[in-house]
């Protein structure tokens, strides 16, 4: 079988998910071409090392520039923060390497609209890691839309909920910085919902968009502090929160039907609570992320005075991607839809094929997410071009 090599910039929560994924995929999978843990590129020498041997990357660098130059380098997997997403995406493309990036695309619609340009240019394979369109459930839920199973679509209910940061302890960790993540929650979170939106309802014409702020000054952060984990020794200086702590937004989309999107990091007792429901003249679908096996489904065409909502437990063989793991009930979890998406990836690349969600998704819903933060700052209903 021949191979392609991956090289991965970034080691830390999304540098884990990607390597667990670039090696079980070849597992599961009967892949159309095997990736290589070829090399993996961070700034600290030592901490890069001490990744490469745990996740088993061949080699390491520490200048990205580098990592994309090297010809024994196929594919660049950018597990990096939003704010290099851009320099890394274009600089990996022109020199031909198919690009694995994690979400959200870029801080502007004009990076992301240059990203997704340069990589067509270049004839590379360019893949955004909106990860949860491949939870087997989500995609059971597209397969039922299409199939007609909810009728005409009225509402999309979507929200993401976290609470790491209610602690007015948490630090300042880069997501809480404009100059680093550009947004909060809206960028964040509401970049999942809005794709899975997409994916599943359609394209959105217009957005309304409230956000607020609920603490303004933060400790500066010692050691190990991100997402989900104040780290160490937090100084006692303290550092402004340049970003939304909330988002709510309204939106209208093409096909008639409108939504709500909530995204918060101050949802106590939240964790990873990202929901969708969508209901429609026939039907109506409820997903929880942190239910992640099962889809909730109401249908009109159910016997008068037994209707109501069911569980279907998304095991099945016959259910997306479940048939390469366990038998029914033996559940999967979060990981696995890293490994969906790289094995659909790699499959991709091997047949020169497109795969979703690319980046020209990346501009349609950096185009949205950009429209709120507008809509926010001048209290006005953005329509989108
Ligand atoms: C932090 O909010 C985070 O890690 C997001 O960046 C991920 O995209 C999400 O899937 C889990 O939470």
């Amino acid at each position: 079988m021949n191979e392609l090599n991956v090289g991965i910039v970034g080691y830390n929560f999304m540098g884990k998910a990607h390597s667990n994924a670039w090696l079980q995929a070849s597992k599961f999978f009967d892949l159309k071409a095997k990736p290589v843990l070829k090399v993996a590129c961070g700034r600290s020498e030592s901490a890069v090392k001490a990744f490469a041997k745990t996740w088993g990357w061949e080699q390491v660098e520490t200048d990205w520039k580098k990592l994309i130059e090297r010809s024994d380098v196929d594919i660049v997997d950018i597990a990096l923060p939003q704010h290099l997403h851009y320099d890394v995406a274009i600089a990996a493309a022109k020199n031909g390497k198919h690009l694995f990036c994690e979400k959200p695309l870029s801080f502007t619609l004009a990076q992301a609209e240059e990203m997704a340009k340069v990589a067509d240019d270049n004839g590379v394979v360019h893949y955004l890691n909106h990860n949860y369109r491949r939870v087997p459930a989500v995609a059971l839920a597209k397969q039922m839309i299409l199939d007609g199973q909810l009728g005409r679509l009225f509402h999309w209910r979507g929200a993401y909920l976290q609470d790491w940061i209610v602690s007015p302890d948490f630090p300042l960790t880069w997501q809480l910085q404009k100059e680093t993540a550009h947004a909060g929650p809206q960028w964040d979170l509401n970049s999942h919902s809005v794709d899975l939106a997409r994916f599943l309802v359609g394209e959105i014409k217009s957005v309304s968009c409230l956000t607020t702020n609920f603490i303004s000054e933060r400790p500066l952060p010692g050691s190990g502090a991100t997402a989900f984990s104040s780290g160490t020794n937090a100084k006692t200086e303290m550092g402004k929160v340049t970003v939304e702590d909330a988002a709510l937004m309204l939106v209208e989309f093409d096909n008639g039907a409108i939504g709500s999107f909530e995204a918060t990091r101050f949802a106590t007792g939240r964790k990873n609570h990202h929901t969708f429901e969508i209901y429609g003249s026939k039907g109506s679908l409820v997903f929880d992320l942190e239910r992640m096996n099962e889809l909730q489904y109401y249908s009109e065409e159910d016997q008068d005075g037994t209707r109501g909502f069911r569980t279907i437990l998304v095991t099945e063989n016959s259910h997306p991607y479940i048939g390469h793991w366990w038998p029914p009930g033996h559940i999967i979890g979060y990981e696995h839809t890293f490994t969906h998406a790289v094995a659909d990836f790699i499959d991709a690349v091997a047949q020169g094929k497109k795969i979703s969600p690319n980046f020209y998704d990346g501009v349609k819903t950096i185009e949205i997410l950009e429209a709120g933060l507008r809509s926010a700052e001048t209290g006005t209903r953005i329509v989108i071009p």
